[in-house]
């Protein structure tokens, strides 16, 4: 093997892989690797092990998570060997930590320190990257793996004049090696992140003076450091494998109990309760966790934010500058949260100072100084903890060029693709450890690392048992796995604030939230779901030839996974199991658990003549001054359940979201009242709403005819009767997930027939209460089967993962044949029920409000009287 040297340690000019890295990700990379008998050899930039931590040296630079937590976990003997002096170690007691893991495991004879990555190519010739280092050496490898970390490439302070001061400066994430003295200077920190409110405390207590330059105030909470915490160390005494497995398995790799208690409902003595004991505990996940729904609902959010900025308040002495210390513009959480020691009370001495930039923003950095729009200050040093290019930024500031010539900076110009956050199309044998689209920096760091380079170490392996020498992503897969990451992100609150997840620190920056936030254990989930279905997703070639099983692992909406896993977890009987009477008590007790949904101006009860007595509806009127455009509303329930109120949320919702008066209509019901008792009651509500809509507070000839499932049956059968007598108008249609015919055997019946709430069991059961054979062809029965010309406009939403859905894809596109103006709205990963489960099921929400702007622009004008 041809060598070349790089001062006493020598690079080798073939491997079969090459890891960028010699942080926690790179030692333990090498580590695998080397027991799989692959020939490896890992680079880093920097003189030793240690990664983030041999960078940032900065004074008071620590972990924020327990350390009982952030170590490995992959040796029960290592784990032995080491014991933790704190709960939150220093940057040296880390990074000794490191030097001990690479002594122990005699891993630096396989790495090469003081050495960049600059280039990679991929040569699809001899199927390896070649590889370009600082010193001007080429390394051929097999496989690339980045294991460079995501928060390792400073960002450049973006201030004017930044070049032009003379004094010392410092970056965090750059800290020099020798001590600094700060004693007697005056020193100015520009940052307030986990860096800036780590180092502003211990910087004060050296520096004659001390000017903090703040953009954006941050949360923080007391991380009362101590000894490691005793209740931990204790279970891990006793299950040391229950633990860490505990911890793979968990949301965020540290094995928490997840409340069940949301901000929203919660009383104000079990919201104090829970947010005083997350304050006491000193631990993210603790203060992330206080409502099970601060991450995505706005108001459980506001009330968390609120008893910290008390905190804030209660600590800072002087009103303004505890105000000015006080996070605003960002919901808690969507900016990662500091733990500190002492941050708040620093502003309390009396040479530290706080200039906030909002109000007198920096004009430039003079030789002496800073200059804000109100003040020149001069300074001995400047401590920049300015941040990161996160996640994306060290990967492609390598230049690295795929398949077909493309650079991985050209790629992902407008936000990283990868497949699993694990490899990237077009990029073959190129692997990253906690890459972008994984949970990386939402979680325990060194569970995440653990998870993926055990997943790809035993990738290769099964590629070099099965004679394979190529892998790939497929297009599918990896547009799959962005999508399933984006809806996970566009559930929660993280999207609307200016951080680092979102790129949104660095100019230029595409904006997309960049970590993947469903979860540890759901990430964990579907990363194994890959690997056991012939590595799913994947184009693999090699010697033995070239095979892909392709497909997207994750196609249902993230919300409503959840809700069908916990629905598993119950063991509920199938409804049509049921008698109806059970069978209606138990829709009922279910509809009791859903939240209400948003608040309207007015609900009331009454009744509307029907065809064989009295039919009750409920009333929902908008809080704005009518009059109002009106809605004929139908339930679903199969026309056996259900009732005016059983889809009270979905109401509450279409009434805000369209500015009507939504009027729900207890049409009889089956088996007491077959076909076509439902459709007959349904019409004459119609007719009734048409002639009282003035009283009832509508608009007269602004009439829609709205349902959900069954009810939205009547609702087209409706429309379809309306105009064959002639009236009354009716100016659209929204018909929800509908039943439009009884054939029963259409693909989406057999696709989605089980596993999705509504099933084709529990559909067959419904028309066999409702209508005999010879009645179900009736149009009146099945709308599909009707003369569809000549109908209003029709809003058709039909759901993804529902037996119904190509019934309502026919009647769409039927209706469309016929002339009839129609928007289909296809929800994208969603199921039968999901749009009518308001705030429980939040992906639904985007599928309504486009709903709801649909059947605006359907609305005629109002009719002058
Ligand atoms: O960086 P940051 P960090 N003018 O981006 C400000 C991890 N970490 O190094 O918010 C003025 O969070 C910027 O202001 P704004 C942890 O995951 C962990 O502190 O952009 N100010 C912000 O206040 C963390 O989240 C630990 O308005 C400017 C600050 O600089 C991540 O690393 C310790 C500016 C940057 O904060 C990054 O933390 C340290 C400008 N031109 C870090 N540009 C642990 O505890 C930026 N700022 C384990």
């Amino acid at each position: 093997m041809a060598m070349s040297g790089n001062g006493s340690a020598v690079v080798p000019a073939e491997v079969d892989v090459a890891v960028v890295g010699a942080g926690f990700s790179g030692l333990y990379m090498l580590y695998r690797l080397r027991e799989l008998g692959f020939s490896a050899m890992a680079f880093d930039e920097a003189g030793d092990v240690g990664g983030t931590w041999y960078w940032n040296r900065y004074p008071g630079a620590r972990c924020d998570i327990p350390t009982t937590d952030y170590s490995y976990g992959f040796d029960p003997q290592l784990e032995k060997d080491w014991t933790w002096s704190e709960k939150y170690a220093t940057q040296p007691e880390i990074l000794a930590y490191l030097q001990h893991v690479a002594d122990r495991y005699d891993l630096r004879r396989d790495i090469r320190f003081g050495i960049r990555i600059t280039a990679a190519v991929w040569d699809e010739a001899s199927r390896r990257w070649r590889l370009r280092t600082s010193h001007g050496d080429e390394v051929s490898c097999r496989y690339y793996i980045m294991a460079s970390g995501c928060l390792s490439l400073p960002k450049t302070p973006d201030i004017e004049g930044v070049d032009r001061y003379r004094g010392e400066v410092y970056l965090t994430g750059r800290w020099p090696h020798d001590r600094v003295d700060f004693s007697g200077k005056r020193v100015a920190v520009v940052g307030t992140g986990s860096s800036g409110i780590q180092c502003i405390p211990l910087i004060a207590r050296e520096a004659a003076r001390l000017t903090v330059f703040q953009r954006t105030p941050n949360f923080s909470v007391p991380a009362h450091n101590g000894a490691p915490p005793p209740d931990r160390l204790a279970r891990l005494a006793a299950d040391r494998d229950g633990y860490r497995e505990a911890a793979r398995w968990s949301r965020g790799g540290i094995p928490v109990e997840l409340t069940d208690v949301s901000g929203v409902t919660a009383p104000e003595d079990v919201r104090r309760q829970r947010f005083e004991g997350a304050w006491q505990a000193g631990e993210l996940f603790a203060i992330l966790g206080v409502f099970n729904d601060q991450g995505v609902n706005p108001v459980s959010n506001e009330l968390v934010a609120e008893m910290i900025r008390e905190k804030i308040r209660a600590i800072v002495s002087d009103p303004d500058t505890a105000e000015a210390l006080c996070p605003k513009d960002h919901p808690f959480g969507t900016k990662r949260p500091c733990l500190d020691t002492s941050y708040f009370e620093t502003f309390n001495l009396p040479h530290v100072r706080l200039v906030d930039l909002r109000r007198t923003p920096i004009v430039t950095v003079t030789e002496a100084g800073i200059n804000t729009v109100e003040e020149s200050f001069e300074f001995d040093a400047i401590v920049f903890a300015t941040g990161f290019d996160a996640m994306t930024g060290p990967l492609v500031s390598v230049a690295v060029t795929g398949a077909g010539g493309v650079t991985l900076e050209d790629k992902w110009e407008h936000g990283p693709a990868t497949y699993l956050g694990l490899m990237t199309t077009g990029f073959p044998n190129l692997f990253m450890i906690t890459g972008p689209q994984s949970p990386s920096v939402l979680s325990n760091m060194v569970v995440s690392i653990e998870q993926h380079i055990d997943w790809t170490a035993d990738c290769l392996q099964r590629l070099r048992a099965e004679n394979l020498d190529r892998i790939e992503p497929t297009p599918l897969a990896e547009a799959g796995w962005v999508q399933h990451s984006r809806d996970c992100a566009d559930i929660t609150l993280y999207p609307r604030a200016n951080s680092w997840y979102m790129g949104a620190n660095v100019p230029g920056k595409p904006r997309v939230f960049l970590p993947y936030i469903g979860g540890v254990d759901a990430y964990r989930r579907a990363c194994q779901e890959v690997a056991e279905n012939g590595l799913m997703g994947f184009r693999l070639d090699g010697p033995a030839g070239a095979r892909c099983h392709d497909g997207v692992i994750r196609r249902i909406q993230p919300d409503v996974a959840i809700v069908l896993d916990l629905m598993a977890s119950l063991g509920l009987p199938p409804v049509e199991t049921m008698n109806v009477a059970d069978a209606r008590a138990f829709a009922e007790a279910t509809a009791a658990t859903m939240p209400p949904g948003p608040a309207v101006g007015e609900i009331t009860d009454a009744v509307l003549p029907g065809p064989a007595g009295d039919v009750a509806y409920r009333l929902y009127r908008p809080p704005s001054a009518g009059p109002h455009p009106l809605i004929a509303y139908f339930h679903g329930g199969g026309w056996v359940l259900g009732s005016q109120h059983s889809d009270e949320p979905f109401c509450r919702d279409l009434c805000l979201r369209t500015g009507a008066v939504v009027i729900s209509v207890n049409y009889r019901h089956a088996p007491e009242d077959r076909f076509p008792a439902a459709a007959d009651d349904a019409f004459a509500a119609v007719q009734w709403m048409a002639a009282n809509a003035a009283g009832l507070g509508g608009i007269p000839g602004q009439l829609t005819v709205a349902g959900w499932s069954a009810g939205g049956s009547l609702a087209a059968i409706t429309c379809q009767l309306a105009r064959d007598a002639g009236g009354p108008d009716i100016a659209s249609q929204l018909l929800l997930t509908p039943v439009t015919d009884c054939d029963l055997g259409r693909a989406s019946y057999s696709g989605n027939g089980e596993g999705f709430v509504l099933t084709a069991a529990l559909m067959r059961w419904f028309w066999d209460h409702y209508a005999g054979e010879a009645d179900r062809a009736n149009p009146k029965a099945s709308p599909l089967r009707g003369t569809l010309a000549g109908l209003p406009p029709a809003v058709v939403v039909t759901a993804e993962f529902d037996p119904l859905r190509d019934e309502g894809e026919a009647y769409a596109e039927a209706l469309a044949a016929a002339g009839v103006p129609v928007r289909h709205i296809r929800a994208r990963g969603h199921i039968h029920t999901s749009l009518t489960m308001v705030d429980a099921v939040i992906s639904g929400a985007p599928v309504r409000a486009e709903m709801a702007e649909a059947l605006g622009s359907f609305r005629p004008a109002p009719v002058q009287i």
